[in-house]
């Protein structure tokens, strides 16, 4: 984009931001009627289409056969998954299936995916929203990445070494676990989490499910090592995002709800809703003195935070906030306004005053900058610019922070630096390293909902769009827009060199231990021999793959009979992953090098059952089959 066109683009924004009156006015009516609803394509908006394109930056072109510079961490929203990108090219790399059912890697399909999937094997979709990875003293450690299920109320661990879901855990008393992050201070002991909707506390049908006031809404602390649940904290109204401090002292978590409102019009109710902050050594405190009870017949501890607590602190802020945001410099909370055109700064330094009763919740609010319609989520750089996700203005605002403090104080300052058009309505959006004091403002990612004209038309159901921005130089500059199927919410931009994975498995992971205690119960060594062991109904069959054979040619079984096949794949050289299909059983499966994968079916149909290689893995990968024979008895 060349100086002109950006002049111009700021000031149609500037002649927008003057627009006080429609700013002010947008409220409950504006979100109940067409505000809240995409848009169509105005002259304006076909105006910045045509000059994005002209804006072709090199900063962004990978080579081929090269690396990118970082890793994207993608949540897969409604798809269930987390995807792995390259940034800055923002090629997609890998796909991680983990509330999903994956045909290919037979996630959800498989034994080892059921018995990590746990309680919920029979669950095959989920809702993934916020991918977090494990930090230590703030920094990013490669070692785990974390993700909420929406939808079913879970939370999933992806192990980085092999970028495979290790741990599932479903969240006792809540429903709808949302925002996601973990403890950035002294490192990731624990991951916290968000129970959206309201139920009631003891919601086992018996009391009467239309008294409002036995609802609650719990935040939830999770042993990160252990996938255990540590404690949860029940709040007023309900929760929706939220972050961790770099002290390792507090979480803030905003909420939408404070009325407790069971419909639209109830819930948009008040002027003003609040950001919870939680004090983390009282909760642990509190958990150790026995000051807590437990629900629904399992063993949580549930501590009462609610307003009066000293576990918490509710700190008003204008109506329904959505994100939560912790600055890389430590100092701020914020507060995306989502109804109110502002983000709400939170002062960290003075919680601690706060949660002594020396000053009140309003007095920790530094600042409260207005920077357009529909803030959502907010991402930093190291230089003390934030750049906020405008959904409803289809923009980003960069801003300076210590300007929009000094605006509150009065000062006559123009905080707002720039309003970039994105195409089209933008959630969550996230900068190079900028939830970790290594915020290095070089790439910015803005995840729109929208993507209408901006790729070839393929049917009513259009991809989203993830556009990259260059945020290095003083000026925001749009350098790509990448297509993505439901639906990205939220994504993590981590450097390379904090993410170090596995070439081929080692045979002692612990994701298929299980599989190797069954075998060795069955006297079976997996890395040589082939062998079928029948167990009255069940059969195991054991065998080897190595490119492009497996160790069986043929094995028998009876009509009716539970069949296991366990495939250790013997092959040590990287990418060759080789896969075990039985046709007609509805039965696939990924076996990476040096692992072992196994899975279970009823041979139910009589003859000849070919099974097959599905893993493109050598020139005679065709070849690569062989025979169930099942005999009808
Ligand atoms: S949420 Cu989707 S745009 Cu689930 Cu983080 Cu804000
Ligand atoms: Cu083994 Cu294809």
């Amino acid at each position: 984009m060349s100086n002109e066109e950006q002049k111009s683009l700021n000031t149609k924004n500037e002649v927008e931001l003057d627009n006080e009156g429609r700013r002010k006015f947008f409220g409950k009516t504006a979100l109940i009627g067409a505000g809240v609803v995409a848009a169509p394509m105005t002259a304006a908006m076909f105006a910045a289409t045509a000059k994005a394109k002209s804006s072709e930056a090199a900063s962004s072109v990978v080579h081929p056969g090269e690396l990118d510079e970082y890793y994207g961490f993608w949540s897969g929203g409604h798809s269930g998954e987390v995807r792995i990108m390259g940034i800055p090219s923002m090629r997609e790399l890998m796909r991680i299936p983990v509330f999903n059912t994956d045909s290919a890697t037979g996630w959800g399909l498989t034994d080892e995916s059921k018995r990590i999937k746990g309680e919920s094997a029979d669950i095959m979709m989920g809702d993934s929203h916020h991918p977090h990875m494990s930090m230590t003293d703030g920094r990013y450690n490669g070692k785990y990445v974390f993700i909420n299920d929406k939808a079913n109320s879970r939370v999933a661990r992806i192990r980085c070494n092999v970028m495979k879901v290790d741990k599932m855990i479903t969240i006792p008393n809540v429903q709808a676990v949302h925002g996601l992050r973990v403890q950035k201070v002294p490192q990731t002991k624990y991951v916290i989490c968000n129970g959206e909707f309201e139920i009631p506390m003891n919601n086992d049908g018996k009391d009467s499910m239309k008294d409002v006031s036995t609802y609650r809404s719990l935040f939830s602390v999770i042993d990160a090592e252990k996938m255990e649940v540590a404690f949860q904290v029940i709040v007023d109204g309900n929760l929706d995002n939220t972050d961790a401090d770099y002290d390792g002292k507090y979480f803030a978590s905003t909420c939408y709800n404070s009325e407790m409102g069971m419909n639209l019009g109830e819930m948009i109710t008040s002027e003003r809703d609040h950001v919870v902050v939680f004090n983390l050594a009282r909760c642990e405190a509190a958990v150790k003195a026995g000051k807590f009870k437990t629900h629904n017949g399992n063993k949580v501890p549930v501590l009462d935070g609610r307003k009066g607590s000293k576990l918490t602190r509710y700190i008003p802020v204008p109506k329904s906030p959505h994100g939560m945001n912790t600055s890389p410099d430590g100092k701020y909370f914020m507060a995306n306004g989502k109804l109110s055109p502002t983000v709400s700064i939170i002062a960290i330094d003075k919680l601690d005053a706060l949660f002594n009763d020396e000053i009140k919740p309003r007095d920790t609010i530094v600042g409260e900058p207005e920077l357009g319609l529909g803030p959502l989520h907010t991402a930093f750089d190291q230089k003390g610019f934030a750049y906020t996700t405008l959904f409803l203005d289809s923009q980003i605002a960069k801003w300076n922070i210590e300007e929009a403090i000094q605006a509150y104080q009065g000062k006559k300052v123009n905080y707002i630096r720039q309003k970039l058009d994105v195409h089209y309505q933008p959630g969550h959006n996230s900068t190079s390293s900028g939830e970790t004091r290594d915020a290095d403002g070089k790439w910015l990612v803005s995840l729109c909902k929208f993507s209408k004209d901006r790729f070839l038309p393929v049917g009513p159901l259009k991809p989203e769009n993830d556009q990259l921005i260059d945020i290095s130089g003083d000026t925001m500059k749009l350098v790509h827009d990448g297509p993505t199927f439901a639906e990205p919410h939220d994504g993590t931009i981590i450097h390379r060199s904090k993410v170090k994975p596995d070439k081929v498995w080692s045979r002692d992971d612990s994701i298929f231990a299980e599989t190797l205690a069954q075998a060795k119960r069955d006297g079976v060594d997996t890395m040589s021999e082939n062998k079928v062991i029948r167990d009255g109904n069940k059969v195991r069959v054991y065998m080897t793959s190595v490119a492009p054979t497996y160790g069986m040619e043929s094995f028998n079984v009876k009509l009716g009979n539970e069949v296991t096949v366990i495939v250790t794949n013997l092959d040590q050289v990287e990418d060759v992953t080789h896969g075990f299909c039985m046709t007609n059983h509805g039965v696939q499966m990924e076996i990476g090098p040096q692992a072992t994968a196994s899975i279970t079916f009823t041979a139910n149909k009589p003859g000849v059952q070919w099974y097959y290689c599905n893993w493109f893995c050598h020139a005679l990968h065709m070849e690569m089959r062989g025979r169930m024979f099942v005999e009808a008895s």
